[in-house]
């Protein structure tokens, strides 16, 4: 799904501002809702979480069904004739959407994009959009949550008669088997797009599949061959074509050649690159063909000569324009439709115990973090991103994973422009055996893999999928391979749905290493530890000793390791001679110690600590106010951690 353009063939209307919105049931909301305005209602911002927006309402402890409500109107002279959209980057959990009344579908999974074809809905003048929201988590949804509804947090105290009546009549509520605040809503923008009906560009994925004579410095190649694949869709794109035949031109021939492919029904896709400053550096004419799949495509190579290569820290991104055009009843060219889709040349893969971008060890230098701040929650938020991208250059980080959930494309296109490395993740967390028996978690679980792929597949800024954070693993009990059955299917599905084939992993949870079959079979083992923090507690000398012994196990496996989550909750303002726990000199004497003893690992390939910044979780007793493991608190300031991480990281290049 390509993210809305406006150009000469297509419009985008953003639906983002503020909304009307009502809470409604834990099971149900009103019907009548859906085709009229809602009765009373409070404001609501868009994009952004509800739970933070609202403070006569207990939105945080919401558990359930909201409604959220528009209306708008549209230019319908300008849309005659082409296929309209309505697209939703991201609600979470799960969504019911009507226009005018009527119920377009139901989509289910929080962090990904949907979209609706209203072309034959929509009505000149006013039309009322309802979106019906789910926040409830459970034992069969991604992210996990507790099904019970009236568990608690903290002790269970179960044996004590006046606790087990109390939770009887207890209001039900989320509760996560994860710790990040469930932060729900219309999360991220909300858009009408436009395509042309007849016939549309569907997809454009750009492939880095060969790199000659790389540079020693791994920023040029003498070329580079790009697979590029166009799929078309449309009332009219099926009509029949046979196999295209195709012309690869250099630099040294225009995109605009005359030497042009064309099938019998005439219709032709053109892919001019240009490099960054906007000069054609390449480019192809090919016709389409019908596939296997009734899917109907342009694909082939494109050479590039010179190429300049996307580096960490030195990022270069082409654009391919992508016009579709066709001869008209006058025998002119025209345009159908067009497309620019930005992408980086660059390879990545796995060597021995090396991640190798362009051929050069790459080292991990940055953390977890969160789609997390005051008042929007998990709202989208540009500022918000773009003061996190320069705290990490001023940290001299270089990547993030995007725990635990993919972030909104936004991020994405910063992090390709600014040279940021990402490992992307699906909402996998709070798995266990039960969730391996159920077949509907695992129809989930192959969705938001496929989902996530294909909506971030040509971002350079992507080296690595995730497809779990810290899942049970096999070794405990009866049923020792039942992790190991899961999740080799999906590492699998991984590696077939990336045109790319990028390296995949599982983030694995502090564990029995040595019964464990599944971590060592991806392609990087990640590792979340806290030698020091949850257990050998505040015994750094203990820590290290128990993180070599872990270590000499990961050396024999020969594969790269690194540190997906290592930290320790510290307040700011909290300081002590000894640096005791919670204390702003223990984070950092912490990480003083545990980077001593990786650092004498050459196979190591990356440290990224827990968390970027203090972020919301759910009430609890071993949460103040959220998560404080942070080296920023959530409102951006450097803890004493941050300094230190800051020089030790300045002197660590990128490539070793
Ligand atoms: C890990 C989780 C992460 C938590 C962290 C912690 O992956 O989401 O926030 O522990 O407890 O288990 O700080």
């Amino acid at each position: 799904m390509l993210y809305p353009q406006s150009n000469d063939s297509r419009i985008v209307f953003s639906l983002d501002g503020v909304w009307d919105f009502r809470t409604a049931g834990e099971d149900s909301y009103p019907a009548a809702w859906a085709g009229a305005p809602l009765p009373e209602p409070v404001p609501m911002a868009v994009p952004g979480s509800y739970n933070d927006q609202n403070d006569e309402l207990n939105l945080r402890a919401h558990y359930g069904w909201v409604v959220y409500q528009r209306s708008f109107a549209v230019p319908s002279r300008l849309m005659a004739g082409q296929r309209t959209m309505l697209r939703f980057d991201a609600t979470t959990h799960a969504a019911d959407v009507y226009v005018n009344g009527q119920l377009l579908g139901s989509h289910f999974g929080g962090f990904l994009p949907f979209e609706f074809d209203v072309t034959d809905v929509l009505r000149s003048g006013e039309n009322l959009l309802t979106v019906a929201v789910d926040n409830r988590i459970g034992s069969s949804t991604l992210p996990v949550g507790n099904d019970a509804g009236t568990a608690f947090m903290g002790s269970d105290n179960a044996n004590v008669p006046a606790v087990a009546e109390a939770k009887k009549h207890a209001r039900r509520q989320n509760l996560p088997n994860f710790d990040f605040f469930n932060f729900a809503g219309l999360n991220r923008h909300v858009e009408l797009y436009t395509t042309p009906a007849s016939a549309y560009i569907a997809d454009i994925t750009m492939t880095t599949t060969r790199l000659v004579d790389v540079a020693a410095d791994a920023r040029t190649a003498a070329s580079a061959v790009i697979a590029y694949d166009v799929t078309l869709d449309g009332t009219e794109s099926d009509d029949s074509v046979p196999p295209s035949e195709q012309t690869v031109m250099s630099m040294s021939d225009s995109a605009a050649s005359d030497n042009q492919a064309v099938t019998d029904n005439g219709r032709r896709v053109n892919i001019a690159i240009l490099d960054s400053a906007g000069t054609v550096v390449a480019g192809i004419t090919a016709g389409f063909s019908r596939e296997g799949d009734g899917s109907v495509k342009a694909s082939g190579d494109i050479v590039i000569e010179n190429a300049r290569l996307w580096n960490p820290g030195a990022a270069y991104l082409y654009t391919a324009v992508v016009t579709v055009s066709a001869d008209g009843p006058d025998d002119e060219s025209h345009i159908i439709d067009e497309y620019r889709q930005p992408f980086g040349i660059r390879s990545v893969e796995v060597s021995g115990t090396q991640f190798l971008i362009n051929g050069k060890p790459f080292y991990f230098k940055g953390f977890g973090k969160h789609e997390d701040s005051y008042f929007h929650g998990r709202g989208t938020d540009d500022v918000l991103n773009v003061k996190d991208v320069s705290l990490i250059h001023w940290l001299h980080a270089n990547s993030f994973r995007t725990s635990h959930y993919p972030y909104a494309e936004s991020m994405y296109d910063l992090c390709d422009r600014e040279g940021i490395v990402i490992i992307d993740e699906v909402p996998a967390v709070g798995m266990g055996w039960p969730q391996y028996a159920n077949p509907l978690v695992a129809e989930r679980h192959r969705e938001a893999i496929r989902d996530m792929i294909a909506r971030d597949k040509n971002h350079p800024c992507v080296v690595m999928w995730s497809i779990a954070n810290e899942p049970g693993l096999d070794g405990e009990g009866d049923r020792p391979r039942l992790a190991y059955d899961y999740f080799r299917p999906l590492y699998e599905l991984a590696h077939a749905c990336d045109p790319q084939n990028r390296p995949v992993t599982l983030v694995c949870c502090q564990n029995d290493y040595l019964s464990d079959i599944t971590e060592r079979t991806m392609d990087v083992v990640c590792i979340n530890r806290y030698y020091g923090w949850y257990n050998l507690s505040g015994d750094l000398d203990a820590a290290c000793y128990a993180l070599n012994i872990e270590l000499d196990f990961w050396e024999s496996i020969g594969k790269p390791v690194m540190f997906t989550e290592y930290g320790a909750d510290t307040i700011e303002g909290i300081h002590g001679t000894h640096g005791e726990m919670f204390s702003e000199e223990f984070q950092r004497d912490y990480y003083a110690r545990i980077n001593a003893e990786i650092d004498k690992r050459p196979w190591f390939v990356g440290e990224q600590l827990w968390n970027f910044a203090d972020f919301a979780t759910f009430q609890g007793i071993i949460r103040v106010e959220g998560n404080r493991k942070g080296i920023l608190t959530r409102d951006r300031q450097p803890k004493m951690a941050a300094h230190w991480l800051r020089e030790r990281w300045n002197g660590i290049p990128d490539y070793g």
